[in-house]
């Protein structure tokens, strides 16, 4: 699998699906969230409320995965993950990881080649970005993918963007 890391907002990305940094009720937020909803239009909002409304009652929970269409995005899915929030005292890496692991069991399901996927819980959820980086990193690489050929890690920043650059060059050269 090609795994590329880039600075940009993830609702230009034109890869088949793209990831949702959400929060477990699934009716949107700020931050990344905001911006997928924003730009993906309402019909994102409904289709989220409809899995709340069916498989979904309870929310998703932290570290699981679900796809809706992406409506007016370049993109045709949006997986939508729940990262933990630091800030709830939710600081298990295997939680982290599960949002990456579990948002590409989704994309292969779809059938999805290409991904994208933000620095899941490194904004409003309070995660250092560097600890995000190497376990989003570990995660994707060893993978066992089928479909899914490139994953892309559109940060939002240039300092994002040296991070994870930084914690693939350690991944390489430790394992
Ligand atoms: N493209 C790419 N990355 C972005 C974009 C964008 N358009 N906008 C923000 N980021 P956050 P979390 C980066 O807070 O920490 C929401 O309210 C941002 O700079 O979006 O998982 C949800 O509804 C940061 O590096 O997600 C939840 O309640 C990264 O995306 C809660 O925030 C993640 O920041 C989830 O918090």
């Amino acid at each position: 699998m090609q795994i590329t890391i880039s600075t940009g907002d993830i609702t230009a990305s034109s890869a088949d699906a793209i990831v949702n940094a959400a929060n477990s009720s699934l009716l949107g937020g700020g931050g990344v969230d905001g911006a997928i909803h924003q730009a993906a239009g309402p019909a994102l909002l409904g289709a989220c409320r409809e899995l709340r409304a069916g498989a979904y009652r309870q929310g998703l929970a932290t570290g699981d995965a679900v796809a809706t269409p992406a409506f007016d995005l370049p993109s045709r899915w949006v997986i939508h993950t729940v990262g933990p929030n630091a800030r709830a005292g939710e600081t298990d890496p295997a939680l982290l990881a599960s949002c990456f692991r579990r948002s590409l069991d989704v994309a292969e399901e779809l059938g999805a080649e290409t991904v994208a996927f933000p620095a899941v819980s490194a904004g409003v959820y309070g995660w250092d970005p560097a600890t995000v980086a190497e376990v989003a990193l570990r995660t994707v690489r060893d993978y066992p993918a089928r479909t899914v050929r490139s994953v892309e890690f559109v940060l939002f920043s240039e300092p994002s963007e040296i991070v994870f650059r930084r914690a693939w060059q350690v991944l390489a050269a430790t394992s």
